[in-house]
């Protein structure tokens, strides 16, 4: 049999959970931006319905929904280029997530490190949309037969779990309805981490403002935070093998590389045996001269909250002329009567 072929088309999201990080920066919307008016189509979404797996204020849910859009058009996505949305406005995706919930195998879902991770002790007291996330992110993405995925690495998990719900779908149904979706995780800031804790994510919802850089921070938020950031007391090394075992340098190399679009050996190279008093504040000005004008621009288009839901709305008007015959197939498939 051949295999279908499927337009090469791209879908990633953010869940407006709080404020921007400069991991959601680096790792997901500056790739965004790059796979952008090129060989792919382009859809991109502030996953509302993925926020409110953990308790999200009403009024500080929609303000987080238009940043994470603002902070989206800000970073250079052009909603003549590519389809920016909000998930619930599409309700395709929640229709499909309960087909896959029925095809998703509880031994898959236990698997799951980020569920164990948000979880921790408290298994018992979470959401239970906490626990089927995976099975609405894999809708989100199949919904548009999303060839690629580009993510940070702490979703690689879940894009593979979609590709096992698409795969078993595809095997219990005898069709070939859904691609395998490929993840896209590449460069150098695929996992930025908490600046206290050098083994840890850089997480909105992370207990401390120290631990990240906000999109919106000021200059001198920015500044402050690296200069606190934790670090060793050797200086940076002649190669990159130097960094092994010294995951709090590492993530600041790594942090500069991704920001000055070069990689982490060239940073190595050009600040070798450089300490942190000297580094730091190269970083911290570095940061401030990308973000500043994103954030800078980031505030203008929050003040016109209307224009925002404006391109949401008409963005969500084009994903569902997408998104609805291949809902309406899946039900023919399954056998839904409609
Ligand atoms: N620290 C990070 N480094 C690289 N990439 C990251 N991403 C998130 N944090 C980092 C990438 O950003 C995209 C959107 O992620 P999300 O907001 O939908 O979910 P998340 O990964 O759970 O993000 P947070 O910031 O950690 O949110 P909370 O604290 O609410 O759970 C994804 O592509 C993700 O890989």
């Amino acid at each position: 049999m051949t295999e279908p072929t499927f337009t090469p088309r791209v879908f990633s999201g953010i869940k407006p959970s709080g404020g921007l990080t400069l991991g959601n920066y680096l790792g997901a919307i500056k790739r965004f931006v790059g796979m952008q008016g090129g060989a792919f189509e382009t859809i991109y979404c502030v996953v509302d319905l993925h926020a409110i797996t953990v308790w999200q204020d009403p009024a500080e849910l929609a303000q987080a929904t238009r940043e994470v859009a603002a902070g989206f058009l800000a970073a250079g996505i052009d909603p003549s280029k590519s389809i920016l949305f909000n998930q619930s406005m599409v309700s395709a995706h929640a229709e499909l997530g309960w087909i896959f919930n029925c095809v998703a195998r509880l031994g898959w879902m236990n698997r799951m490190t980020q569920f164990k991770e948000k979880a921790g002790k408290n298994a018992e007291k979470q959401s239970l949309g906490l626990y089927a996330y995976p099975s609405l992110m894999a809708a989100d993405i199949l919904i548009y037969h999303a060839t690629h995925v580009p993510v940070g690495e702490d979703q690689k998990q879940h894009v593979e779990l979609t590709r096992d719900i698409a795969a078993k779908f595809n095997h219990d149904y005898k069709t070939d309805f859904f691609p395998l979706t490929e993840p896209v995780i590449e460069g150098p800031a695929t996992r930025v981490m908490n600046l206290r804790d050098g083994t840890k994510k850089m997480s909105k919802s992370g207990e401390s403002d120290m631990e990240r850089i906000n999109m919106l921070d000021d200059a001198d938020a920015i500044s402050k935070k690296f200069k606190k950031a934790r670090t060793d007391p050797a200086p940076l090394p002649e190669t990159l093998d130097g960094l092994k075992d010294r995951p709090e340098a590492r993530n600041l190399v790594d942090i500069y590389a991704a920001l000055s679009d070069t990689t982490p050996e060239a940073v190595i190279a050009e600040h070798a045996g450089a300490g942190w008093g000297a580094f730091k504040p190269a970083l911290a000005d570095l940061a401030v001269s990308k973000l500043a004008p994103i954030s800078d621009e980031m505030g203008r288009l929050m003040n016109d909250p209307a224009e925002i839901d404006r391109i949401l709305r008409s963005g969500a008007d084009k994903a569902r002329v997408i998104a609805e015959p291949i809902l309406q197939r899946t039900y023919d498939i399954v056998g839904l009567l409609r």
